[in-house]
């Protein structure tokens, strides 16, 4: 007890205020690239592995990718090979680092190598809610999606959940985008490569009705058309994508009738 009140104490002793200057200068050092080891990005075609790819497409960085072409097992059992404790794509090795979680590897591979890359200033209005959707394609929307995809593919529903369900974590997506271009904000960034998949998903697995989000196909348009996505493609889905899950027969009513 009186250790950890001792190192508080002189924790706190030792937060002296900063001068603006000295503030900049600090996050100036911090924006410092640092030289990148070799990176192999493990994957499957059509999967979350694919915005690993779209991210060092979208940098210009090298990278090493892995995948047996058209065979799913396969592709995965090179990931096991790796024997990290969990087996998933994106799985990606960074020099000694093995590493998994796409948002995770991807706030890294900026951050240490690309810092501001990809990324709003962060005193800017678009920092806080490029961060949130970076963090919502996997936390809140991806979750809730395939969490409705076992239970609909289940039980085909008969109305719509009270809880916020698929709809309703599309819909948030879509109002964003009525006013702005990209999950970014004004600009592309690595929040608008975390929410490809999912808003992808909500679709193709027949989770919401396509028609009703009309800024949303108009985003995916937009992206989908830049160069390093068209790279991407090229490279990590050249035959399309192999084993497609089955979409839902049925869907809850709309709140949007
Ligand atoms: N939240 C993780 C999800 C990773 C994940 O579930 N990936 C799927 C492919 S999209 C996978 O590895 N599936 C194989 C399995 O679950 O065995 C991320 O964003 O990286």
């Amino acid at each position: 007890m009186f250790a950890a009140g001792l190192g508080l104490a002189l924790l706190g002793a030792c937060v002296t205020p900063v001068t603006e200057t000295e503030a900049v200068e600090t996050m100036t050092e911090a924006q410092v690239a640092m030289p990148m080891p070799p990176l192999t990005i493990y994957h499957l075609e059509g999967r979350r592995s694919e915005r690993i790819v779209w991210l060092m497409e979208e940098l210009e960085m090298p990278y090493e990718l892995e995948y047996v072409r058209g065979d799913l097992g396969a592709s995965m059992a090179k990931v096991r090979a790796l024997g990290h404790e969990m087996p998933m794509v994106p799985t990606v090795t960074l020099g000694d680092e093995i590493l998994v979680e796409s948002g995770a590897i991807i706030e890294t591979i900026i951050n240490r190598y690309a810092p501001g890359e990809l990324t709003p200033p962060i005193a800017s209005p678009d920092y806080a809610k490029h961060l949130m959707w970076l963090h919502y394609a996997e936390g809140s929307l991806a979750a809730r999606l395939f969490s409705d995809y076992r239970a609909w593919m289940a039980n085909p529903p008969k109305q719509r959940s009270p809880l916020v369900d698929s709809e309703a974590v599309v819909q948030y997506s879509e109002n964003y985008l009525e006013a702005h271009d990209y999950f970014g904000g004004a600009e592309f960034s690595s929040a608008d490569i975390m929410m490809w998949f999912p808003l992808n998903v909500a679709t193709k697995l027949n989770l919401v009705d396509e028609a009703q989000f009309p800024k949303i196909a108009a985003w995916k348009t937009r992206v989908e058309a830049r160069p390093a996505y068209q790279r991407m493609l090229e490279k990590a889905r050249p035959d399309g994508i192999p084993g497609m899950l089955t979409p839902v027969p049925q869907r809850p009513p709309s709140e949007r009738g």
